[in-house]
């Protein structure tokens, strides 16, 4: 589409977005029993479905996968039916919403996995924490993937994806970003792999490029994106110096792929923008369908790269949390609500479903 306004519609391959604002996925911790979305979700999405498109927070493909204590899952009968009431919720308002799949690998903790080693790429731990058991704990020490059981992993993601459309999801998105399985592969410093899934940028992008392809074929490319956070040290990451030369091969598959968006966390995730130097435009380049931008946008920032032509969609995390009506805020000029810190993480409806949306008058 040629309209360049943010708050005009945005057409990716035949779903039509009523506005370029995205709400970015946000991990919130309020899974109830069998891992389904909490009872409080379908109201905290709707309330939020004047977004242009909604990400969900990141969604479990598998037991294996998680690394949270309370975060969702799209591997059951009873997550599929919890998450068939949220997208009904959404789109009942006239939202679109994708949901986000992932896979954490090591940054996971044995508490979850029944005295279980997690998965990764090589059997290196990483530096960084996790929520489990109500605090927050360093990850378990991993063990590395034998070859025969990745394909294990693109399966699941591909039922997950089918499982997904059984909830009436526009889409999915395959988490590649913020230090998690995917991520884990392509980078030098988390897997030492000698096999076809590591040892260069080709082998070790393999596996995010078949659970992307698995995902495409299975529901269409056109519903299929992917997160990427190409110098985020999210989730323990440790950058090698070759992130510009391995993103841009990884772009360059998923363009082939026909895939309907890349959704690029520049900088840090949720800190600095500028964290290392990165040429996003070079990315850009190599897309041919949307790009998604995110991370430390605020509203002068979007309109600025927009009509410069650096990106097609913004994506709002925080801002999300504690504004619902963020486009008509946005649009209105009402000042944003703060976040509270101290609910962002588990409970139930408080700071959840309570942020009150401005009463913007209609003439405002
Ligand atoms: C915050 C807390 C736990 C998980 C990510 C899924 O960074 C997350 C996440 C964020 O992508």
């Amino acid at each position: 589409m040629t309209d360049t306004d943010l708050f005009g519609p945005y057409d990716i391959d035949g779903l039509v977005l009523a506005n370029r604002i995205v709400m970015a996925p946000l991990t919130r911790n309020r899974a109830g029993a069998g891992l389904v979305p909490s009872p409080f979700a379908a109201e905290y999405y709707s309330q939020r479905a004047s977004a242009g498109l909604i990400i969900t927070e990141a969604t479990q493909v598998s037991r294996q996968a998680q690394g949270y204590q309370d975060t969702p899952g799209l591997y059951t009968p009873e997550q599929i039916a919890a998450w068939r009431k949220v997208t009904d919720a959404v789109h009942a308002k006239g939202g679109r919403i994708f949901v986000q799949l992932w896979h954490v690998g090591r940054v996971s903790h044995v508490d979850l996995h029944d005295g279980e080693a997690p998965v990764a790429p090589s059997a290196i731990r990483a530096e960084t924490k996790t929520f489990v058991n109500n605090g927050f704990a360093d990850v378990s020490e991993p063990r590395a993937l034998e070859a025969e059981e990745i394909p294990g992993i693109v399966e699941d993601f591909r039922k997950a994806a089918a499982n997904a459309i059984a909830a009436g999801f526009d889409g999915v998105e395959v988490h590649g970003a913020n230090g998690y399985l995917l991520d884990q592969f392509l980078r030098e410093t988390a897997n030492v792999r000698t096999d076809a899934y590591g040892g260069s940028i080709e082998n070790r992008a393999r596996l995010l490029i078949e659970v992307t392809a698995a995902v495409a074929k299975e529901i269409g490319a056109e519903r299929a994106g992917v997160r990427l956070s190409p110098v985020s040290p999210a989730g323990g990451s440790v950058l090698s110096g070759n992130e510009q030369a391995q993103y841009g091969y990884v772009v360059e598959k998923l363009d082939g792929l026909g895939i309907a968006y890349i959704h690029v966390v520049e900088g840090a995730t949720g800190g600095p923008r500028d964290a290392a130097p990165f040429d996003y435009d070079a990315l850009r380049q190599r897309f041919r369908n949307t790009y998604i931008a995110n991370n430390g946008y605020e509203l002068d920032l979007a309109k600025s790269r927009l009509s410069e032509g650096k990106a097609d969609l913004f994506a709002f995390g925080h801002h999300f949390i504690a504004n619902p009506d963020l486009v008509d805020r946005f649009k209105s000029g009402v000042p944003l609500a703060q976040l509270n810190p101290a609910t962002l993480y588990g409970g139930g409806a408080q700071g959840y479903t309570d942020y009150p949306a401005a009463i913007v008058s209609a003439d405002a």
